[in-house]
């Protein structure tokens, strides 16, 4: 291959892990991708966006946004081409310059939407699209705007930067492809938790560009727990006004991601108690004196329930989602036990010594609040395990570490919708390629019904931040989420772990190209260009 390369002066290298025939290496990987033999230039500075939207108006201002955005990561792209002087004086150099040009070029990106625009990314939402690359140039084909976005990723990433032996970006091909692609579950999420440390607004905008890549739909934000409540309260010195917490449900519905808050009770509620004299159970020693400690929220508190509301209400002014996060994890029934009038209230309310009884008044009264308030739910899986009564809409997150599968089993036997996030803590870390643990899991090996199979609804990876802030954030959750990423949108069969390491280290380094800090994700390794 080499003395034929030499005979007819080729040497011009792809770098390592770009294999002929310009597949890029899509990640997720596509549903169907047919690649062709033809390869194209891509005239990466000067690609026209070609809108063909039916029914076009200000409420399409998704698929705008797009054209300019992905106008400019193109042109980012093109700005690496380095002028033939450059070449000129590379002491490497041993190609002539017009050998290798013979291909076509292309330029133009159509993108064809019959369907009406929508503005915001709900649960409902569809991101089908069809990528044709040939010699008219690049087509995408899309009833909603979310599957023209998907499909402005795949374009990007199947974009193939062609290198001289010393590294310098000479020009981008791409492979004709047609694609026909969808995702397998329809929430495919990322958890952060901006209570254990703050992370700064730059952080949050990298997560969702990377989350944007992995074709990732749903943020789900953890914005408080026991040690902060950042949500524009003067307690903690770093707190997210409501102008920014609206600037980043902008940046992310640009992107096709939903933005999910969570405000977990009624457990995890030690920062909002401070605030919020009465939120908190008092709990008591066995001599009946106040430890100095609270509890969970206390649901024999009226007023309790006001403060939910306006929470609630809050946060329907702020995120646009159909959907929020109740928490319910962890709920601890020693400080209610310890506390009399609780007790009392128990006695009275013929509920004395059932403790999940009590956890159910809470859960049950802000459920119903939450509903009247106009949003549907998610809840942690304690709240399914301690038998509380909930509405056949409830989506069940399954969390536990010890039996993900049979909790999957158990909650869609139920009848209930299952997310499932506990194989996917990115919290934990360990020697080696860990995202193997992480793509080797198969959410759907429970053995259930087609019907059961059907109520699970999808997962989300969870990075707690106890460990990480802006110095370690990204590289601890970039290219490990990527494993989960491709498990949730990829077909079951998607399991070839060689493959799979081929193109995550690609996409590794793709993510590098667009500013994003993805760490390598498997043994020594190195990019095509560095960055
Ligand atoms: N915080 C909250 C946490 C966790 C949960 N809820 C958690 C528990 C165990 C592990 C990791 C995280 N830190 N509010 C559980 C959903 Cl291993």
């Amino acid at each position: 291959m080499q003395i034929f390369a030499f005979l007819i002066g080729v040497t011009v290298s792809q770098g390592p892990g770009y294999n002929p025939p310009y597949t890029g290496s899509i990640w997720p990987k596509p549903q169907f991708q047919d690649v062709r033999s033809e390869v194209f230039t891509l005239d990466a500075g000067n690609i026209k966006f070609i809108p063909q939207i039916i029914h076009d108006g200000p409420e399409c201002d998704v698929v705008h946004n797009a054209t300019w955005r992905y106008g400019q990561y193109f042109k980012d792209l093109s700005n690496r081409i380095k002028p033939h002087e450059e070449f000129e004086t590379d002491p490497r150099r041993k190609r002539s310059l017009n050998n290798n040009d013979a291909h076509p070029t292309v330029s133009t990106v159509t993108l064809i939407m019959p369907g009406t625009c929508e503005r915001i990314p709900l649960s409902t939402m569809e991101e089908h699209y069809d990528l044709h690359v040939d010699g008219a140039g690049v087509t995408i084909y899309s009833d909603t705007v979310w599957g023209i976005l998907r499909g402005l990723q795949t374009l990007f990433q199947a974009t193939v930067p062609i290198m001289t032996k010393s590294g310098a970006v000479e020009k981008f091909e791409i492979a004709g492809m047609a694609v026909q692609d969808y995702p397998r579950f329809h929430h495919r999420g990322f958890l952060m938790d901006t209570a254990r440390h703050f992370q700064p607004i730059s952080v949050i905008k990298e997560v969702i560009d990377g989350l944007e890549m992995n074709k990732f739909n749903v943020f789900h934000w953890h914005l408080v727990d026991d040690q902060s409540f950042p949500y524009d309260c003067n307690h903690f010195p770093h707190v997210y006004a409501i102008e920014t917490v609206k600037d980043i449900v902008e940046y992310a519905r640009v992107r096709g991601i939903r933005v999910v808050p969570e405000f977990d009770t009624p457990g995890h509620i030690g920062a909002a108690a401070k605030g919020q004299p009465g939120l908190a159970t008092v709990c008591y020693d066995d001599d009946g004196k106040p430890t100095g400690l609270l509890g969970p929220a206390d649901p024999t508190n009226e007023k309790n329930y006001d403060f939910m509301r306006t929470i609630l209400t809050d946060f329907k002014n702020v995120f646009h989602d159909d959907y929020v996060h109740l928490g319910g994890d962890e709920v601890g029934f020693g400080c209610w036990k310890s506390n009399k009038n609780i007790s009392d209230w128990m006695y009275q309310h013929n509920i004395a010594g059932d403790y999940a009884k009590l956890e159910e008044y809470w859960v049950s009264n802000v459920l119903n609040i939450t509903k009247q308030v106009g949003f549907n739910y998610i809840v942690w899986e304690e709240v399914f395990d301690n038998g509380v009564q909930i509405d056949p809409e409830t989506v069940v997150e399954v969390w536990l570490p010890y039996h993900p599968l049979n909790t999957t089993r158990d909650v869609t036997k139920a009848g209930f919708r299952a997310l499932i996030s506990s194989p996917w803590y990115l919290d934990y870390i360990s020697y080696g390629r860990d995202w193997v643990y992480y793509y080797n899991y198969e959410p759907l090996a429970f053995n259930g019904t087609k019907a059961e199979e059907d109520l699970v609804i999808g997962g989300e990876t969870c990075l707690w931040a106890e460990f990480v802030d802006a110095s370690n954030y990204v590289s601890r959750l970039f290219p490990r989420a990527s494993a989960v990423a491709e498990r949730l949108w990829s077909a079951r069969d998607v399991t070839d772990i060689k493959d799979a390491q081929a193109r995550i280290h690609q996409m590794k380094c793709r993510m590098n190209l667009k500013g994003i800090h993805a760490e390598p994700a498997d043994g020594p390794s190195a990019c095509p260009i560095e960055f």
